[in-house]
């Protein structure tokens, strides 16, 4: 054998290239506050660059950084921006395995590189004297740079900001900016967070003139005494200057303090204050807003109060340019936030555009800052190697927490500090702690992986179920070292948002208001992170080609892609809602909670309406008591008009919307809403009288032909149909599939091994007797046993036709059903469809809460949620019944009981079948689904199942349509 040659990972550290140290760079200046609202000058350098792509990191040498060079051949290329996404390479998506060797800090050959000019022309009147900057808000992962041919220095840390002093390489009118960038670099085993991988400068550059005497650096403290009702600031700069507040008549030194009456701020009532910052060279622009956050007897308290997180993960994403955001794209997910009742973000798992946290503080939204910083995938290999483990890494993880700090910490909406994600434990993040406690005293730090929260303020779990956070929140969690149990309790993750679902929400919610140390949680996650692609629709992981990859384990939000709500936003909308309307004690009665954390009930209307089979009959203003938070008051409901019809059903709907505009939504905007009910809905009578007669191989029954071989439907009232079978299955959510680390999680797999996916039918008897039509059969899987029996019996009127079913399991079924009710298909052209039941919006047994009790009107298809993987979406709950219209005539189909309604252009099958959301294709029929049971939902696809209150039992059943035709 020829000796091998001298590997490369023998190298001295020293000798490997500057992307492959751990060091977090070179030749930046020390981190300081962000984006200050300055009267400096600035020079944006966003638009068109020029850039050419290599595929390894060693391809072309540094001589394109010379401002003589010719790049009149290369391609142009959007600053911000991913190189992925402009059509040069292909982004990758995997969650938690890194897609290169794990052997840190090297990184593969194949290390795509992309080399960036901008050629700048500098302003006429720059200001002559005092330095100038050049700050990088976000390059992904290693960057190179150059100006005018001098070399600046190398940075990693992607979603941090970098700054170069430059002044002294300007030059008057044309300026060169060579920016090297390589996807790989030891930075990459710091930020192996679940999501796309994309390189790039995917956030701005700015030249900042620093005239001299410029406020370099300043941290604004503005605390509130919730005891004293004052405010205290004092703002502490490392240039002095005067701090002035002229709404509050402040002019003081920097340094210096002043207390007085002010208003807090919070996430429900964002009050700032406009104020300057001015030092001899410069004024800067403050937000102060006063508050105080601390852990105070074992709560998370601001202002005094315990704090209650109804929060999102967000990541940054957009379908199109990835994580290079635009302004109004943060600012739409924010104002979409703040209309569904959130109150909180996470910055899952880096610290957010800088803008993003400027619209924070005005709009109100309590923030959890969270360092870029994850090494998940070392659990791979036991977590040998992880770099918080090793002192090496450690000048790099304190130099992103102080990347993180120094740039966020003037924010009021910044209230927790997170280490990272998913980092295991070490010594390493031990150091991050250390720092970040002595910079800011005044936020607690928050990281999830240390179960000995040792180094947190906070005990943070991740999809904790029900249960256990009953149990924490009881002081019944033993497990964890005894200061833990004083630590206030958060979910930083929980209700995994990945399509349909989740489920579970309300119980969660009910034991945080249980439980004073459970303080909410964030549910995971804000948007799906789906790449918009003519091929799919949206694209996820594996379809760029990735061998390594997890699927549509991306697309795992409250909204879709392009932002439209999904359903279980709705649902959390309702959940979280900061007032609840429900029936009270005695009837006619509404009780009305106020659980807002610090605003009373004066900034909303309350209005009812009295309905009677999803018909207004009466309305008005509903006179509410301006109640504190947390106080609860019985308020009596206006009597029903007149008399209700006989058997109708009735019940008031109150709302409770804005009285006045918010900075976050119009007047009018509906904050929550209760239905109390009044009369009940009484079960309908089955149609019988009309006996059945044979002909032409067919039976009549009033309007109905039955096929006397099958016993199933041919027409109704002259409307084709085939159908109606029993049917158990449904196209699995990404919740029935579970989480494949967890093999007893994947309850979609057992369910086709069962073979519940394709069931037999029989048909064992069609019977006329006592003037019905009986139809026996039995559907089983395959090798097996198990089977459920059914009656179907058919009666009519002579108008209208009725099927009663009944079905019997056979042998001992271990399984859940996902669904049990007839599935029928009835022509393309009843594409109306007019519902009373819950609505507008999906439900499932542990999701819509969104859905209230009323009558709607929807074509086939907007009843379609479009999750980014196809799978069972759609059903409407608590249907009493439901119309398929082709504008002529009309399918009536009511239920007893009230049933889940489901109409679609495609069959269950083909809905299973597909993977993207282009191979749905409309095809002949209308496919109704009249379900008497759906499994619930759960959130399995990482967490929790189903809830037993919410599990499809298979038993005995007894459920009953009436099929009727309207013309008109
Ligand atoms: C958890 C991660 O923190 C988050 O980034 C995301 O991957 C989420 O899961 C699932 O989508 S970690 C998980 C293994 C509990």
């Amino acid at each position: 054998m020829s000796s091998a040659p001298r590997a490369k990972a023998a190298l001295p550290y020293a000798a490997l290239p500057y992307y492959e140290q751990t060091a977090p760079g070179t030749g930046c200046l020390p981190p300081r506050t962000g984006y200050a609202r300055t009267d400096a000058a600035r020079l944006p350098l966003s638009g068109g660059w020029r850039f050419r792509l290599a595929p390894r990191a060693d391809a072309h040498d540094d001589s394109f950084a010379d401002p003589a060079y010719d790049s009149g051949d290369w391609d142009r290329i959007e600053v911000p921006g991913h190189w992925v996404l402009q059509g040069h390479g292909a982004p990758a998506y995997t969650n938690t395995p890194y897609p290169f060797p794990l052997d840190p800090p090297r990184v593969p050959d194949e290390n795509p590189t992309g080399d960036h000019l901008r050629v700048f022309t500098l302003p006429a009147d720059w200001p002559a004297g005092g330095e100038s900057v050049l700050r990088f808000e976000g390059v992904d992962s290693c960057a190179r740079v150059w100006l005018n041919g001098v070399e600046l220095g190398e940075f990693k840390g992607s979603r941090l900001p970098h700054e170069f002093a430059v002044g002294g390489l300007l030059r008057t009118g044309r300026n060169v900016l060579a920016v090297r960038v390589h996807q790989w670099s030891a930075g990459s085993y710091l930020e192996d967070q679940d999501q796309w991988w994309l390189p790039g400068i995917f956030r701005e550059v700015n030249l900042w003139h620093r005239p001299d005497g410029t406020a370099a650096d300043h941290f604004v403290h503005a605390s509130w005494d919730h005891e004293r009702d004052e405010g205290t600031l004092r703002v502490e700069s490392t240039v002095p200057g005067r701090v002035r507040v002229p709404e509050l008549g402040l002019d003081l030194a920097t340094g210096e303090s002043a207390t007085l009456p002010v208003e807090p701020w919070s996430a429900e009532s964002p009050r700032l204050y406009a104020g300057e910052l001015a030092t001899g060279g410069e004024r800067v622009g403050l937000r102060v807003g006063f508050r105080t956050v601390a852990v105070e007897g074992g709560l998370l308290k601001a202002n005094g109060r315990r704090v209650l997180f109804r929060g999102v993960n967000r990541h940054e994403f957009h379908p199109e340019t990835g994580r290079a955001l635009d302004h109004e794209t943060m600012r739409a997910d924010l104002l979409l936030m703040k209309r569904h009742n959130i109150n909180a973000v996470r910055t899952s798992h880096y610290p957010p555009h800088p803008a993003f946290l400027d619209l924070c503080d005005e709009l109100g939204l309590w923030v959890i800052d969270e360092c870029d910083l994850e090494t998940h995938g070392f659990h791979a290999v036991g977590w040998r190697g992880n770099p918080v483990t090793e002192e090496r890494w450690t000048p790099a993880l304190l130099d992103r927490i102080a990347r993180t700090v120094e740039r966020d910490k003037n924010h009021p909406s910044v209230i927790v500090w997170s280490l990272g994600n998913e980092c295991g434990t070490g010594a390493g993040l031990s150091a991050m702690a250390d720092w970040a406690r002595r910079r800011d005293p005044g936020r607690p730090l928050h990281y999830e992986g240390d179960r000995s929260c040792a180094d947190t303020d906070l005990y943070s779990r991740m999809y904790a179920d029900h249960e256990e956070v009953g149990r924490i929140g009881r002081g019944e969690d033993r497990d964890g070292p005894p200061a833990r149990a004083e630590l206030p309790f958060l979910l930083c993750e929980y209700g995994h948002a990945m399509g349909n679902g989740p489920g579970g929400l309300a119980e969660y919610q009910r034991l945080f208001e249980t439980y004073p140390r459970c303080q909410g949680g964030f549910v995971w996650e804000w948007i799906d992170h789906g790449l918009a692609d003519p091929r799919f629709g949206f694209a996820y992981g594996g379809d760029f080609g990735e061998v390594l990859h997890d699927g549509n384990f991306v697309c795992d939000g409250l909204v879709l892609p392009d932002r439209t709500p999904s359903p279980g936003l709705d649902d959390y909308k309702r959940v979280i809602a900061p007032v609840r309307i429900e029936a009270g004690e005695s009837t006619g009665t509404v009780r009305i909670r106020n659980l807002h954390d610090v605003l009373d009930l004066g900034h909303l209307t309350f209005s009812w309406a009295y309905e009677a089979e999803g018909e207004e009959l009466s309305g008005g203003r509903l006179e509410v008591p301006p109640l504190e938070p947390g106080e609860q008051a019985e308020v009596k409901l206006p009597p029903a008009p007149g008399t209700p019809r006989p058997g109708g059903e009735s019940y008031w709907t109150v709302r409770a919307v804005l009285s006045e505009p918010a900075d976050w939504a119009p007047r009018g905007h509906e904050i929550a809403w209760g239905q109390v009910q009044d009369t009940a809905r009484r079960s309908p009578a089955p149609a019988t009288g009309t006996a059945p007669r044979s002909a032409d191989g067919g039976l009549l029954l009033g309007p109905g032909v039955l096929d006397a071989r099958t016993g199933e439907l041919v027409s109704v009232g002259g409307v084709p149909v085939r159908g109606p079978r029993v049917e158990v299955w449904r196209a699995p959510t990404d919740n029935d599939n579970g989480a494949p680390w967890l093999p007893e999680t994947e309850l979609a797999r057992r369910w086709r091994a069962l073979g519940l996916d394709r069931m037999r039918h029989r048909v064992d008897a069609v019977e006329s007797a006592d003037g019905a039509v009986v139809v026996r059969g039995r559907l089983a899987p395959d090798a097996s046993d198990l089977a459920l029996a059914t009656e179907l019996r058919w009666t009519s009127d002579g108008e209208r036709l009725t099927v009663a079913v009944r079905v019997t399991p056979e042998g001992e079924w271990r399984l859940p059903l996902p669904r049990l009710g007839l599935g029928l298909a009835l022509p393309r052209t009843m594409g109306g469809v007019r519902w009373f039941g819950a609505g507008p919006g999906e439900s499932y047994p542990d999701t819509g809460g969104g859905a209230r009790l009323g009558r709607w009107q929807r074509e086939v298809d907007a009843l379609q949620t479009r999750y980014v993987r196809p799978q069972e979406n759609g059903a409407r709950a608590g249907v009493r019944w439901a119309e398929l219209t082709d504008g002529d005539r009309a399918l009536r189909i009511t239920g007893d009981p009230e049933f889940w309604f489901t109409a679609r252009r495609w069959s269950t099958a083909e809905l299973d079948a597909a993977r993207h959301l282009t191979d749905l294709v409309p095809g002949d029929s209308v496919w109704v689904n009249l379900d008497h049971g759906q499994h619930g939902i759960g959130s399995a696809s990482c967490g929790p199942g189903v809830l037993p209150a919410h599990r499809l039992r298979v038993a005995r059943a007894r459920f009953a349509f009436t099929f009727e035709v309207l013309r008109g």
